[in-house]
């Protein structure tokens, strides 16, 4: 398949979702079930910390799931936010764009849509979880510090929300899942489920993903933003590069957390952005599954 590639975000989880997604695309040569195979695969592995089985929850140790996937050729989409107790988030997201006429269900009532369509709830709360969730509420300030490390620090943030896309001769899909911002307020909302903030793909130009802190993403409409410097022109590199520019100029603040912002162009080719630490990006094609590392741009801005 040399006109197809898959790309999924961060280290650890980006590695198997990515590696899951292109083995589903040689399968069936379908975007839509490959990425959904991929973030499904990263959803119910409970190391990681920041999407679907086991990831780390709200204030009030529960956990809030967000998911979406957008199809460049029809703009078709679909999401779920705040979904509690159901696997995989993205099937849901996916139900919403294929069984509906609606783009987004939110917290109860996706859950009952998910219920209606088969999916049977269960606890995705594991011991560790609980673990982390006391050492964070005996100590919110520092606790949030700690709780994300598996061992001793220098602390090591989790950075395992999911975002990928998918390219085939053309067409693109692209996709996202995760649990948000540890510890979070119960009902909070991330870029992740917001198409051009999370998420975007329209085959006349290419696809965008962002992942970081959601608040500043979301402001920045990052993904839909990329996609739009994109078809005035630039690379997927510089596309990226422009919108984390605009963000930091319009938001300096925002490098209280991570930044980043990875697209995909119609013809394939790939590039991302990072601001405020190293990011890892997987990609899969007919060359093999390759992991390429972006440094933290901060000081070239
Ligand atoms: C959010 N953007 O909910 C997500 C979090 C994330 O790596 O991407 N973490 O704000």
């Amino acid at each position: 398949m040399d006109q197809a590639r898959v790309v999924a975000t961060w280290q650890r989880p980006g590695e198997v979702a990515a590696q899951v997604g292109w083995e589903r695309f040689l399968a069936t040569g379908d975007l839509k079930d490959s990425l959904e195979s991929g973030l499904a695969a990263a959803e119910e592995n409970p190391d990681f910390l920041g999407i679907g089985r086991g990831s780390l929850p709200n204030s009030d140790g529960e956990l809030e799931l967000d998911a979406s996937i957008m199809d460049g050729r029809t703009l078709d989409l679909g999401s779920v936010c705040a979904l509690r107790g159901i696997l995989p988030c993205i099937t849901v997201a996916r139900m919403v764009m294929e069984r509906t006429p609606h783009v987004m269900l939110a917290a109860d009532q996706a859950r009952r849509f998910a219920m209606e369509q088969g999916l049977v709830p269960q606890n995705l709360v594991t011991e560790e979880v609980v673990r982390r969730y006391d050492i964070w509420r005996q100590d919110p300030v520092n606790g949030a510090r700690y709780v994300h490390s598996t061992d001793d620090p220098p602390y090591e943030p989790p950075h395992d929300t999911v975002s990928m896309m998918g390219w085939h001769a053309g067409h693109l899909v692209a996709a996202s899942s995760t649990s948000g911002m540890p510890f979070k307020q119960p009902g909070r909302v991330g870029d992740s489920p917001i198409a051009g903030a999370g998420i975007y793909a329209d085959d006349e130009v290419g696809a965008a993903v962002a992942t970081g802190w959601g608040e500043e993403l979301w402001r920045a409409g990052a993904s839909l933003r990329t996609v739009e410097f994109m078809r005035a022109g630039l690379s997927p590199d510089d596309a990226c590069t422009a919108t984390l520019r605009w963000l930091l100029r319009r938001r300096p603040g925002c490098t209280e957390k991570p930044n980043v912002v990875v697209a995909m162009n119609n013809q394939g080719e790939y590039g991302a952005c990072s601001l405020g630490c190293e990011f890892q990006l997987w990609v899969a094609d007919a060359s093999g599954l390759n992991v390429k590392v972006y440094p933290d741009s901060l000081e070239t801005f």
